[in-house]
């Protein structure tokens, strides 16, 4: 039976990365004096890093060796991604950045249904409590009483940490909960950790492989606008609420 619901945030809550930390890095590397502009595609490439750190140190070393010295590069690169926090912070909380069809709905259908809530993300504690403290308001640590972030384990995702300290933190066996994922390399940590994984696609994420997922959308879907993409019943379009989830995870027991 399913018990929880454990959520990837960046993409799968809400569109973050092209119009939150992409506009955000920006924002810092022009602040900064730094040459550095990441487009569109290029962010596109970029996701292949996971982690804004990692994202930054990989794209120093390959497209702009020169400029920074390896002497304080790490130092400049944790003060920047400091400020391209600060920066992303404001733009969720002016409301820009809302969470994505169905995503609300969804977590108050499962509260509704009693199951327990929990975030396992790549991103850092500030992050989520800037973007659901805008999308669900001052109680979201209420609604969200687990939240597992990149720096709190030792490896990222696709390594499957997050997702096994979110099952420590619930007490849940991982064939009793469900992963809600938008990439290939969310879907490869919750597998890896053994737990089912829904996937709703996401503006960077439409062409990822998703093997192995229990559905693949793109998206929850809403009244107007029904969610369409493979399903354990095949080629699927409605609408994701709660009680397709649990009957999605049934037929996997
Ligand atoms: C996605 C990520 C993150 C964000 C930026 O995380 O890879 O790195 O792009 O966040 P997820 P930080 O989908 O697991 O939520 O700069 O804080 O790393
Ligand atoms: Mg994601």
């Amino acid at each position: 039976m399913l018990s929880a619901l454990i959520f990837d945030v960046d993409g799968t809550l809400a569109e973050t990365e092209r119009d939150g930390h992409r506009v955000a890095f920006n924002a810092t590397f022009a602040a900064a004096g730094l040459a550095w502009h990441w487009d569109d595609a290029l962010y596109g490439e970029l996701l292949k890093i996971t982690g804004g750190k990692e994202r930054m140190r990989h794209y120093w070393r390959t497209y702009q060796p020169d400029s920074m010295h390896s002497d304080d590069a790490e130092e400049r690169i944790l003060a920047l991604h400091q400020d391209k926090n600060r920066r992303y912070a404001e733009i969720v909380a002016s409301g820009s950045v809302p969470l994505r069809p169905g995503v609300k709905q969804l977590i108050e259908q499962a509260q509704q249904a009693n199951l327990d809530l929990a975030i396992a993300t790549t991103t850092s504690h500030e992050n989520v409590a800037a973007l659901l403290g805008a999308g669900l308001g001052p109680d979201w640590p209420s609604v969200f009483p687990v939240v597992v972030a990149g720096d709190d384990v030792p490896a990222k995702k696709p390594a499957p940490d997050v997702y096994l300290k979110a099952l420590q933190h619930l007490g849940h066996k991982p064939e009793t909960c469900l992963a809600l994922e938008d990439s290939q390399a969310g879907l490869a940590a919750a597998l890896a950790a053994k737990i089912p994984c829904v996937v709703t696609r996401g503006i960077y994420t439409a062409d990822h492989l998703m093997n192995g997922a229990l559905a693949c959308l793109d998206g929850l879907g809403d009244t107007s606008t029904p969610a369409q993409g493979s399903s354990p019943d095949g080629t699927w379009h409605g609408l994701v609420d709660i009680n397709q989830l649990q009957k999605w995870h049934a037929s996997i027991a």
